[in-house]
């Protein structure tokens, strides 16, 4: 008997079916985000990455042009199994023939090769406006500034990137989701905490009178608490994007780097997916604050699939990473990071969940303990290496991603 035969037995006292597991998670997309591979830079000249945001380390080899970036995630690709999409930033636009970059103008045919890569490897695209590390965020404020040339600016962008969106979704046949992230906030304690909140609601009702296919394009508002330099306020709070996207009709994004340390997103689930049809996540691992961390096979991340697959909502669930670590191999950290997610909703769907929910029901906290750390020790990883290789895809990555990195000796860093 192989291990995995093993195991599937295993499982199947726990009464879970191991092959519906492994069928199940093959279907389900993870929008795997480009930013990983360049350290958050893009390549429309923007400058140093600002917004409050961070990247850390100097490994060598960041992809420096679209060629080397395609090329890269090529490989992680090649070394993540499953269904994929590929999460651009409007950064990433290529200008050719000495076109200058200008974000307020970007239009579709800025993103044909990558529509064209898309294609070619039959992934969805998704799509972010990009409002931070540019010379036009003016004292940490875009959408949110009270300089009308700042707002005017910013919303143009944003216009731009929905009509951008709607050309992906068309192009691919897939949903695309376009989510909008602003970095504005302060410092200090504020004098006016609602002036900007509203200058905000007033933006995003003027970027969304673009006509967009309603069904094919998804905009998520991503929320945040804190971002460095802007420790007193931000402006596009919880509060704030939950209660502007529910008024609108829009999707909620969740990134769990962006709450108070003792706040988890895995207990938030639940309370959207009863008001909203969909909901979105940026995947991350905060250590100790907004750090982007590549996220790893870790509790959070298990009871964030948990929640989803017990929901019964892998389907209303748009699933993203967001991380960038500049310390490390770049393709590792993909291929690292999005495995984890991947596994996270493996170790879900090999739960009993229906056994665990009567034994909720019927106020037996003695058995649910026992019975949920006993799963904890089933061969999931035998699991894991059958999907690897049901999928051809090898489970060392690591003498794959080292081969690759020697061909890249002539990037300079
Ligand atoms: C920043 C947000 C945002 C960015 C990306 C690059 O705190 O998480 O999602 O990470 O847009
Ligand atoms: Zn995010």
């Amino acid at each position: 008997m192989t291990r995995y035969e093993e195991a599937k037995q295993i499982y199947a006292h726990f009464g879970v079916d191991t092959q519906k597991a492994l069928a199940r998670l093959s279907e389900v997309p993870v929008s795997i985000h480009c930013w990983q591979g360049d350290d958050v830079i893009g390549f429309d000249g923007g400058g140093a990455l600002s917004g409050g945001i961070q990247t850390t380390g100097d490994y060598p080899y960041r992809a420096r042009n679209p060629e080397e970036l395609m090329a890269d995630l090529d490989k992680a690709f090649s070394l993540i199994p499953g269904k994929k999409k590929l999460n651009l930033h409007a950064s990433y636009a290529i200008f050719e023939n000495g076109e200058t970059p200008d974000r307020s103008r970007i239009e579709p045919r800025h993103f044909q090769k990558w529509v064209d890569f898309a294609k070619a490897r039959g992934l969805g695209l998704d799509f972010n406006p990009t409002l931070f590390s540019h010379p036009m965020v003016k004292d940490n404020l875009t959408l949110s500034s009270p300089d009308k040339a700042v707002r005017r600016y910013w919303i143009d962008h944003c216009k731009h990137c929905l009509v951008i969106a709607d050309y992906f979704a068309r192009q691919t046949g897939m949903p695309c989701v376009m989510n909008i992230w602003i970095p504005d906030g302060m410092k200090d304690y504020p004098a006016d905490r609602l002036a900007p909140r509203r200058r905000f609601l007033e933006a995003l009702d003027e970027i969304l009178s673009v006509p967009y296919d309603k069904a094919q394009v998804y905009v998520t508002l991503e929320s945040k608490v804190f971002g460095i330099g802007l420790e007193a306020y931000t402006v596009g709070s919880a509060e704030f994007t939950l209660s502007y996207a529910a008024s609108r009709h829009l999707t909620p994004l969740l990134d769990n780097g962006h709450y108070h340390p003792t706040e988890l997103v895995s207990d938030k689930i639940s309370s959207l997916l009863l008001f909203y049809d969909r909901i979105a996540l940026h995947i991350t691992r905060p250590m100790r604050w907004d750090s982007d961390h590549v996220v790893l096979f870790d509790d959070e991340t298990r009871e964030i699939a948990k929640e989803i697959v017990r929901a019964d909502a892998l389907d209303r669930v748009f699933l993203a990473t967001d991380y960038f670590d500049a310390s490390i191999n770049r393709v590792s950290a993909w291929v690292t990071g999005v495995r984890n997610v991947q596994k996270a909703l493996l170790y879900a769907l090999l739960q009993p969940n229906e056994t665990l929910q009567n034994l909720q029901d019927a106020n037996d906290w003695t058995a649910l303990m026992v019975l949920q750390e006993a799963l904890k020790t089933a061969p999931f990883g035998d699991v894991w290496q059958e999907y690897l290789h049901r999928q051809r895809i090898p489970a060392d990555y690591l003498t794959e991603v080292r081969a690759y990195e020697q061909g890249l000796s002539i990037r300079n860093g």
